[in-house]
């Protein structure tokens, strides 16, 4: 074995050499080398072409942050839900956010206002950010969530006139005559929080995973260093462009893409959502170098006839994480791209800031996630919890400056997933090889990815248990070749209901965004469980699914 890498304790490191943290806040950071490029694209639209240099950004979100605190009365540690789909005003919207102190958490803008309800009861924001087209779902939200709290709207795509009862984004953050000031009054430290995302974890509910500041820096850092890195220097004659069409709600867009990207001086392209065409010509109108994709992302650049080699021309680097990458996917890609394109799998989570693992650029290992970044720590267990050795496999843990706080309001689903000594449970199965290559296996956790997103399986159980003909439920994640996976439901019904498959269906489709719809229903007439009534969703899997 790789001696450096495999430490005593079967504990693998990173290859590359550790890197120190700096201790500031997320702003702090991007700000800290912003002076070295201040009039490039921080980051523009590939539609609209609406666009803010770095020095923008820093002057805007300033602004926005001293309205927050003083015209809405934002305070440290106040939430902050934002709403909407990728658009330069969600960068600013984010850094204003945290200049303010206040944290924030983000919802997929397809969500519907039974989904959002739950977030805002969990999350307690004081304020939201939409776009007109979200506007009416938050409103709705609200109204289930028994809340009523102030909507700022950015520009919409499609629409610009916003409704009356609003506050208009652009007001705040192009306001003149700012009373800068009040920022003194934020007291915020590298341990405090930073963001929220949530995410459902091994088991239940989605939850808010709580991020500190020292998560994230920790983690653009981490992406810094000179082996392992895929961008290059921004200088004054070269800037790579990244294209961000992952959305920013969930934690591969707002870390790697965003907040990492804007830390390095990349110029951040962002569209509001896949669709081939706008996708295609923006990748050769904006000449976008360093590709952050998820694998059905792959599988249009593979497959699709449409894509042709002079598209992808500009590209120096694919990455893609999230779920399982089918391998033919990749050499589809490989085939129609230049012989020096990298690309590289990323392994991380939610609850890891996200990256965990990834390669240098010159890797030819595409199958792998990669080798643990710097200042991390791998293990694999068996189910005695004992640590072992290379090609064996069992559960990933780790353990870094990137590991999340906790979730939030929620010790007991923290003790679970976090040990005493600091080592994070990932619910993934996995092997490391000789050199600290990581290769996921499968997933012990109950969560389903359909096209890398989360589907808690808990939360279709709920919305199934709810509907008045249904005893029981089950739901487990089954192979789909489009999505990678898709969510199957098992259903017992009370005695003499005479209730179809399409009438539960439909009831579940009208309260979920539509990749958490069930695909289909077996009827049962008992779930299989354990003495104290736990379901057991493998049996479930492997007998039916
Ligand atoms: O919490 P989450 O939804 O988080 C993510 C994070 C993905 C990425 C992608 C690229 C990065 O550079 C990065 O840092 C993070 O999806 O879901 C976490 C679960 O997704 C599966 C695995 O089951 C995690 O526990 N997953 C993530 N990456 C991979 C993966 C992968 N490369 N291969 C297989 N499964």
């Amino acid at each position: 074995v790789n001696e450096g890498t495999w430490t005593s304790g079967n504990i693998v490191k990173s290859p590359a050499k550790d890197v120190e943290i700096p201790n500031r806040l997320i702003p702090e950071h991007i700000w800290e080398n912003m002076e070295k490029w201040p009039d490039k694209t921080a980051v523009i639209c590939g539609i609209t072409k609406r666009s803010f240099t770095y020095h923008q950004l820093y002057k805007n979100s300033r602004n926005l942050a001293a309205k927050l605190r003083n015209s809405l009365n934002i305070r440290d540690s106040d939430v902050i839900c934002i709403m909407m789909p990728n658009s330069p005003d969600y960068a600013l919207a984010i850094l204003g956010t945290l200049q303010a102190g206040a944290e924030v958490t983000t919802v997929n803008p397809i969500y519907t206002a039974h989904e959002v309800h739950r977030q805002l009861l969990l999350s307690k924001p004081k304020l939201l950010i939409g776009i007109p087209e979200t506007i009416s779902v938050l409103k709705d939200a609200l109204k289930l969530a028994k809340m009523d709290i102030p909507i700022i709207s950015c520009r919409g795509y499609a629409n610009n006139d916003l409704p009356d009862d609003v506050i208009a984004f652009d007001e705040l953050a192009n306001a003149t005559n700012v009373d800068y000031d009040v920022l003194k009054d934020v007291s915020r430290t590298p341990s405090d929080i930073a963001l929220l995302p949530y995410s459902s974890g091994t088991t239940g509910l989605p939850k808010g995973v709580e991020l500190t500041n020292r998560n994230i820096v920790s983690n653009c850092v981490q992406q810094n260093s000179n082996g392992l890195r895929h961008y290059q220097d921004t200088t004054s004659t070269y800037q790579d462009a990244t294209l961000a069409v992952l959305p920013f709600y969930h934690i591969y867009g707002l870390s790697i893409v965003l907040l990492h990207k804007l830390s390095v001086g990349v110029k951040v392209v962002t569209l509001p959502k896949f669709q081939p065409q706008s996708f295609l010509t923006t990748l050769k109108e904006q000449k976008i170098s360093i590709f952050c994709a998820a694998p059905p992302l792959i599988l249009f650049l593979g497959s699709n006839p449409e894509v042709k080699n002079e598209d992808l021309e500009s590209l120096n680097v694919i990455t893609c994480g999230a779920a399982p990458l089918p391998k033919l996917d990749i050499y589809r890609v490989l085939n129609k791209t230049k012989k020096n394109l990298a690309f590289l799998q990323l392994y991380g989570l939610t609850e890891t800031a996200p990256l965990v693992t990834t390669l240098p650029n010159n890797s030819k290992n595409y199958v792998s996630a990669g080798v643990a970044v710097p200042n991390t720590e791998l293990k694999i267990i068996n189910t005695d919890e004992i640590a072992l050795g290379p090609n064996e496999v069992g559960e990933l843990l780790v353990r870094g400056p990137q590991v999340m706080k906790g979730y939030r309001n929620n010790p007991e689903a923290t003790k679970q997933v976090i040990t005493e000594d600091g080592w994070f449970r990932t619910g993934d199965i996995a092997s490391i090889d000789e050199d600290g290559a990581l290769t996921i296996t499968d997933r012990v956790k109950e969560l389903i990815k359909v096209k890398g997103y989360q589907v808690a399986p808990a939360e279709l159980e709920s919305i199934l248990r709810e509907h008045p003909d249904v005893e029981d439920a089950g739901v487990v994640g089954v192979p789909d070749s489009r999505t990678g996976e898709a969510p199957k439901a098992f259903v017992v019904v009370k005695e003499g209901s005479k209730t179809k498959a399409m009438n539960i269906l439909n009831y579940v489709s009208e309260r979920v965004a539509e990749f958490k719809r069930i695909k289909e229903i077996v009827f049962l007439d008992s779930l299989p469980k354990n003495p104290s009534g736990k379901l057991l969703r493998r049996i479930l899997k492997e007998k039916y699914a």
